[in-house]
């Protein structure tokens, strides 16, 4: 069996891009593999945030991994800030990682560009994310393509460390999937769809109702011309939407551009398509809402198995870089 790791955020509200590029494909590994999924709260501080907005938004991310499908009884979920092994590891590994390569991370130079006072945090989130992975010895973490730097960061960390102390953390790989790793913003999809980002039409959320879905996907910029191509440098809009169904049906891109010959009907059939998956998802997350307690009760199972692991591998690390036990 082999281990699986990721993490989500509890920055925002989830969307179609979290859902396609991640989520879905952490419930496809949870019975095969010894699986930890992790709302990484402590993530979300590096950018502004209200604390009673933190608190709602990581008990909702709970809910909605659960409503995704999720089973607790077969993963281990649970709160990045409830083991606390994750901040501790983090220090080891900030002092094994060097200031110019996490300047070059894009994430950080993007989220920073045009701030005036940028936390120090945001710099080293991906250090802190390395000592998420790496406190549970993982094979492979399911991510979408944007953390596909964070995760090569990750493996030089873990190199790094075990060249210098000797063996101790198991070197992950990224796990990103064929379609759907990298969603965009349906009204400027040069761009990511973010849950940061400000782009309330360019941006399914995975809890809208089903007529807001249609709305926003009818409404997504197409490019200049008629033809229906899968072309992600000509065709950015009209790729964007043929890689949504492609994802949504599981049949490739090219062959779904093959059947259109308009954006009018391509349109319906992606708003159809998504709207039919994500329904199941926003029925359960509304059962579990009236349930937190519950909700809560499993997020305290989940913090004390991954303990456990977390707290091997940290006394592994802290003895090996010469602390006291
Ligand atoms: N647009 C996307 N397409 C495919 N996958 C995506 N993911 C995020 N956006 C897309 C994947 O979702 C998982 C959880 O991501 P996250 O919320 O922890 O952080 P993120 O990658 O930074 O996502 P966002 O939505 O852009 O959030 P903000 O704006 O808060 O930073 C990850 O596996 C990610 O790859």
């Amino acid at each position: 069996m082999a281990t699986v790791f990721s993490g989500v955020q509890p920055s925002g509200d989830f969307h179609l891009g979290n859902y396609l590029g991640a989520f879905r494909n952490w419930v496809a590994a949870q019975h095969d593999n010894d699986a930890y999924f992790c709302v990484v709260d402590l993530h979300a501080l590096t950018l502004e945030i209200d604390p009673a907005e933190l608190r709602r938004r990581t008990l909702e991310s709970a809910v909605l991994l659960l409503a995704v499908g999720l089973d607790p009884e077969v993963v281990t979920l649970f709160v990045q800030s409830h083991v606390p092994e994750h901040t501790r590891l983090a220090w080891l590994l900030e002092c094994t990682a060097s200031y110019g390569e996490l300047s070059r991370m894009t994430q950080f130079k993007e989220k920073s560009a045009g701030s005036e006072s940028v936390r120090a945090g945001l710099f080293t989130y991906p250090v802190l994310m390395a000592a998420d992975i790496l406190l549970y010895q993982v094979d492979e973490v399911p991510v979408g393509d944007d953390q596909r730097q964070h995760l090569e960061l990750t493996r030089d960390l873990a190199i790094r460390f075990n060249r210098r102390y000797g063996e101790t953390f198991r070197v992950p790989r990224a796990s990103i999937p064929a379609v759907g790793a990298r969603v965009m913003d349906l009204q400027h999809p040069e761009s990511k769809m973010s849950k940061s980002v400000d782009s309330p039409l360019g941006t399914v959320r995975i809890l809208d109702e089903p007529a807001v879905i249609e709305r926003k996907i009818k409404r997504a910029v197409t490019d200049p011309g008629t033809t229906v191509e899968h072309d992600r440098e000509r065709k950015p809009g009209v790729s964007n939407l043929l890689e949504l169904l492609s994802a949504a049906t599981g049949v490739p891109p090219a062959e779904v551009a093959a059947r259109y010959h308009a954006y009018g009907p391509l349109k319906q059939d992606v708003a159809d398509a998504v709207v039919a998956m994500l329904s199941p998802v926003r029925q359960r997350a509304a059962e579990l809402q009236s349930d937190l307690g519950e909700v809560e009760r499993i997020l305290a199972a989940g913090a004390a198995r991954a303990h456990e692991v977390a707290s091997a591998t940290y006394a592994r690390a802290a003895e090996a870089v010469g602390l006291l036990p």
